[in-house]
């Protein structure tokens, strides 16, 4: 039995988590918050979340998680093309979305969950990181109808939950959306929202974060 540990509003724990759900793999989800605690280090070393225990062994890192799945269940739906190309497209978009725009997202949404007050400087910072991501994601991305071509993907699965959240988190922050000036993409999340599995996802999600910003109010 596989065991995702994670939390709904971590955006690789549902990446994840989307990708089992369109694998049609059977798995167990835990939820747990991220740790430096010795004991979950031991399991996932960089005390990051989501990790996946699979026959009592872990592994750590979305990507390699969903590679892993995609290489170990060959009769579930691959997210990751055989197309050599076509892979490369994938993993591509999914770098320009973690790197260029969810790692510079961090900056804002991080210090927003712990509470802390964040300078002008850092909003007009993360403003323009996100701008530059967003155009270069804009070049690369299909939405044919899928982000990355007329097939779901290891790329939607990426794209559908670290966009949720970010469009969450900085609407307070940063208008207009750098994230909705690439063309195509509100249609594409909405599109997305019809999927039921990015519907389970977004749910507990939906709830965690409402929870999470009544507490700050
Ligand atoms: N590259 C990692 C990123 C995972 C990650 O940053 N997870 C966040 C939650 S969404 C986390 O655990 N943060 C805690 C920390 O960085 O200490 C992956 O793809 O799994």
């Amino acid at each position: 039995m596989i065991k995702l540990y994670g939390y709904p509003i971590s955006n690789y724990t549902n990446k994840v988590k989307l990708a089992l759900l369109e694998k049609g793999l059977e798995f167990e989800e835990i939820r747990t918050p991220f740790s430096q605690d010795e004991e979950f280090l031991q399991k996932s070393p960089m005390g990051k979340i989501p990790y996946l225990e699979v026959d009592g062994k872990y592994l750590v890192e979305s990507q390699a998680i969903i590679e892993f799945l995609d290489d170990a269940y060959p009769n579930s739906k691959r997210l990751i093309p055989a197309d050599p190309f076509e892979a490369a497209e994938v993993r591509t978009i999914i770098s320009f979305i973690e790197n260029y725009i969810d790692i510079p997202a961090r900056r804002l949404y991080e210090s927003i969950v712990e509470g802390k007050t964040i300078s002008p400087e850092t909003v007009e910072l993360t403003r323009l990181s996100i701008q530059k991501g967003a155009k270069a994601l804009s070049r690369v991305v299909k939405f044919s109808p899928y982000i990355a071509g007329k097939e779901i993907t290891a790329a939607d699965c990426s794209a559908f939950a670290t966009f949720q959240i970010i469009n969450d988190h900085i609407a307070d922050w940063i208008s207009p959306n750098p994230l909705l000036e690439i063309p195509g993409l509100q249609a594409y999340l909405d599109m997305m929202m019809q999927n039921p599995n990015a519907a389970k996802v977004d749910k507990p999600k939906s709830v965690v974060m409402k929870a999470l910003k009544r507490l700050r109010k």
